[in-house]
């Protein structure tokens, strides 16, 4: 191995291994997983879909597309299910595709209310081909069902999204239904964050509720990147051509070979997830989350949570991620409901549980987790954000090189790496 990367592979394995990962996006894969997405299977190209393909030589390939849709099936109840999206932003939009056409309204959670840029946000595709609709979360944080519903009523969506990104709440996928109802639009349930929480019974399935539902595969599902595209019973009887739809709309409408890599690993992981065993461990991320949300003076129902930082100061997230970076705890800036600076300064931060479960953390490692990210938070103290936007640049390149040098956050990161070398992660040797 004499490439320049394997070394910069190393480096980076260190860095999981010392540090505590908890983007709530984020996770470890097995390594089983990893032996499948290193595999051959990279060589091939296979346009179509199985017993369909452009290509000859594909009969292996068609073995492993079809086992991979038959688990998925089989761990989330659904009738069809497309491995192929190369992620979820795309699987997002080929669901779109397949139901929409150019210019119909598309409904979704607004971004900076924990929803995501497929869901309609600006300056992406759902909003520059799709007129798109934003519905929000009020005072609470909690998903507004008297604006949704007023919202659908006025603006007729052809499409309803119901999805989160940055939402610690459950979701009542029956009141979406019955808004969706009313105006005889396609709800289609976006569960990336949550689907290792689903399949681990953690969190109610939305297939007796929507029609379509996608998610990524390398997120609490523990696979590598990749996504699927699931279509429900309701699906089915909403359009018994929804299946061709979507695959018309993955390729020639988006994609071109599929990476079989990638659909092994995630059959692979799929697998692991129909195992008792991984109940066990959605059931704890969940637990975990709860208790480092109590810990940080707030509440979670899921993997993550949303960390307002308003106390702190002004615009305190980005100062946050860095304050945190340097202590050895890996999180991102996110924006809150109703934010008050800019998606890029925001006053949030984000961060969760799945990747520390994974590598066997439970509550007791919560508590002494938030105790260290508790005392990083102070570190930003008095570094509130310029209100000139023009000096927040220089700025926040300043904090950074503050926080690298702190002592406080200096000793942390050496507590921490002492202490997360002790579990093991996953695919790491
Ligand atoms: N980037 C993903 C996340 O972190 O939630 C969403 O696409």
């Amino acid at each position: 191995m004499s490439s320049k990367v394997f070394k910069l592979i190393d480096k980076e394995k260190v860095r999981q291994v010392t540090g505590l990962e908890m983007i709530p996006s984020e996770n470890y894969v097995s390594e089983d997983v990893l032996k499948a997405l290193g595999s051959i299977l990279t060589n091939k190209y296979s346009e179509g879909f199985p017993h369909a393909r452009y290509y000859g030589g594909n009969e292996v390939i068609d073995e492993i597309e079809i086992y991979a849709q038959d688990l998925a099936n089989k761990l989330f109840g659904t009738k069809f299910a497309c491995v192929q999206p190369y992620s979820g932003s795309p699987a997002n939009f080929a669901a779109t595709m397949a139901v929409c056409n150019p210019g119909d309204v598309v409904m979704g959670l607004a971004l900076s209310s924990g929803g995501h840029l497929t869901h309609g946000a600006n300056l992406s595709f759902s909003s520059i081909f799709y007129k798109a609709v934003n519905y929000t979360v009020g005072k609470d944080w909690q998903i507004n069902f008297a604006e949704l519903e007023a919202l659908a009523k006025k603006h007729k969506p052809k499409m309803i999204w119901v999805g989160t990104t940055a939402y610690p709440f459950k979701l009542d996928y029956s009141k979406f239904r019955k808004i969706a109802d009313l105006v005889g639009a396609w709800l289609v349930a976006d569960i990336s964050h949550i689907s290792g929480l689903i399949v681990g019974g953690v969190h109610p399935s939305p297939v007796k509720y929507v029609d379509l539902i996608t998610t990524t595969t390398h997120k609490t599902l523990r696979g590598p990147r990749g996504a699927m595209i699931l279509v429900t019973e309701r699906g089915y009887k909403k359009d018994p051509e929804i299946k061709g739809k979507i695959e018309k709309a993955i390729i020639p409408g988006l994609q071109g070979g599929p990476h079989n890599h990638q659909t092994a690993a995630i059959a692979v992981a799929l697998e692991e997830a129909s195992k008792p065993v991984f109940k066990k461990y959605a059931e704890q991320v969940a637990k975990n989350a709860a208790v480092l949300a109590k810990e940080l003076g707030t509440v979670s129902e899921n993997h993550l949570i949303l960390l307002s930082l308003n106390d702190y100061g002004f615009g305190m997230g980005y100062q946050a991620q860095a304050a945190l970076e340097a202590a050895g705890i890996t999180v991102n800036k996110n924006t809150i409901p109703g934010e008050p600076v800019s998606p890029f300064y925001p006053s949030g931060i984000r961060l969760g549980t799945p990747a520390l479960t994974s590598r066997g953390m439970k509550e007791k490692e919560m508590i002494k987790i938030a105790g260290w990210i508790k005392e990083a938070l102070e570190e930003i103290r008095g570094y509130d954000l310029p209100k000139e936007q023009e000096a927040r640049k220089e700025f926040i390149k300043k904090v950074k090189a503050k926080m690298k040098e702190n002592p406080k956050l200096k000793k942390i990161r050496k507590e921490i790496s002492k202490f997360a070398s002790k579990y093991p992660v996953p695919g790491i040797k």
